[in-house]
């Protein structure tokens, strides 16, 4: 039984070590009272992210801050590595975006849809992700 425990302990730091050497830093603006932004912080900690999360009441000011679109808003803004990922983006368009260093000032998954990580429920059509770019209309950049 010790020796399970051992071998389940050892396993479980191999797991984790990566993980935790390649966590890219996040930092996350949200509102206190919304609940789906902490269930996404702790999802991008579970994929690859270490979020720091930043409540304001104020969230209008960062998104003038970072230009980003009315009709591209979600429920938080979040700031990685000089790009903006608006909203509930998955996590795999984030890394994407930063592996191949793409020349768009960020990402967006406009409102609080279904189905979106951190949001419960089945989505009820594929959801996009779009460029955020000050310069012209969104274009999709990914769907899920
Ligand atoms: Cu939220």
């Amino acid at each position: 039984m010790r020796y399970v425990k051992t071998l389940l302990t050892a396993l479980a730091l191999a797991v984790q070590l990566p993980a935790m050497a390649a966590a890219i830093p996040v930092t996350l603006y949200k509102n206190p009272n919304c609940y789906c932004c902490d269930l996404y912080a702790k999802y991008l900690d579970e994929n690859g992210f270490k979020v720091d999360v930043i409540n304001t009441t104020d969230l209008t000011s960062i998104k003038q801050k970072y230009s980003v679109p009315e009709k591209l808003e979600g429920c938080h803004t979040a700031i990685v590595q000089g790009y903006v990922v608006e909203g509930l983006v998955p996590a795999q368009f984030v890394q994407q975006m930063l592996k191949e260093h793409r020349p768009i000032k960020g990402l967006a998954l406009p409102g609080m849809p279904m189905g979106a990580p951190g949001m419960p429920g089945a989505k009820m059509k594929p959801l996009h992700v779009y460029t955020l770019d000050a310069s012209s209309s969104p274009v999709v950049f990914g769907s899920f």
